[in-house]
């Protein structure tokens, strides 16, 4: 958790790969391959529900293969995981930007906007329609149990937004003065649904009820590809300690914690999806997983 943001969380993780593969002492190509491949799985299983963490592992480990079947010489692998790792940092940067630039075609003069949690993606389309000199407020929600709300309020207000800062419970009372929520997503479903910080799903539901606007800013490779064979996306549970503190729990050791990070947000409650490539209605994800996986046997994944 020191590391937050699903975004975020992919591009650690291939630059840890990386920094792992090129300090490697090894004798020959295949141990070299081995080794980083056992490290990738070990990367991949250290948050289960960012699925840009085994998507960015992934795109790595299937060019190095790739690479593999030409040379086994391990100066020239390292490179080439180095090329892959800073390609993929680099087009995930990229991707974000475009998101801002993409989304804030959405955001009209006037809006008040409501974002939950800490998304570089949403916050990259608040930001770029802040400087289309667009008229906009802000509500951000505090984002109990670990408070990410925080670190978006005081981003944008920064940058000289107009930002409330409100906790998660009263997201449904400001409803009715919020024209558009925008939020980000660790994961998204082929069927179009999106798996987002804990209490999305909840914003979702007051959104439709009052005629507000849901949009979704996510980079593609959010797109579970595991999703298309109909495994669901696992729901990380965390500890009850970011619920209560230590003495509380002390004296009531019989009371059931439960703290799931994240929610299932269905698709007939989001109007967009933004991602690099475009804006997509949920229902039409689809064509956008096909579009970047083709007929690659992505089981196997
Ligand atoms: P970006 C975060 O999860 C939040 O749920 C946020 O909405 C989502 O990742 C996407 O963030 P966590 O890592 O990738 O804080 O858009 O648990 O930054």
């Amino acid at each position: 958790m020191r590391i937050r943001g699903a975004g975020r969380i992919a591009r650690a993780s291939v630059k840890a790969l990386e920094d792992f593969g090129t300090a490697l002492d090894v004798k020959s190509g295949t141990e070299f391959i081995n080794k980083v491949k056992e490290a990738g799985e070990f990367l991949k299983n250290a948050r289960p529900t960012a699925v840009s963490l085994p998507n960015a592992v992934n795109y790595v480990l299937t060019n190095l293969d790739k690479e593999c079947q030409c040379t086994v010489d391990v100066p020239v692998l390292k490179d080439s995981l180095k090329k892959y790792c800073e390609k993929f940092i680099t087009r995930s940067e990229s991707a974000i930007e475009r998101i801002g630039l993409i989304g804030s075609n959405r955001i009209q003069d006037g809006d008040i906007i409501l974002t939950h949690c800490n998304s570089e993606s949403a916050i990259a389309i608040i930001l770029a329609a802040f400087k289309q000199k667009k008229n906009i407020k802000v509500f951000c929600t505090e984002t109990r149990p670990k408070m990410q709300g925080l670190l978006t309020s005081s981003k944008l207000a920064k940058e000289g937004i107009d930002v409330t800062l409100i906790i998660d419970s009263a997201a449904r009372f400001y409803m009715n003065r919020v024209n558009v929520v925008v939020v980000g997503a660790d994961a998204i479903s082929v069927n179009g649904a999106i798996v987002n910080k804990i209490g999305t799903s909840m914003m979702a539901l007051a959104a439709k009820e009052s005629r507000s606007r849901f949009i979704v800013a996510a980079e593609s490779y959010k797109i579970s590809p595991k999703t298309f064979y109909g495994e669901l996306i696992p729901i990380e549970e965390r500890p009850h300690e970011e619920v209560v503190t230590k003495d509380w729990y002390a004296m009531n050791e019989c009371v059931k914690i439960a703290n799931p990070a994240f929610d299932i947000t269905p698709p007939e409650y989001i109007d967009l999806i933004v991602t690099e490539y475009g804006v997509f209605p949920p229902q039409a994800i689809l064509l956008l997983f096909k579009e970047i996986y083709g007929s690659i046997d992505i089981i196997n994944q």
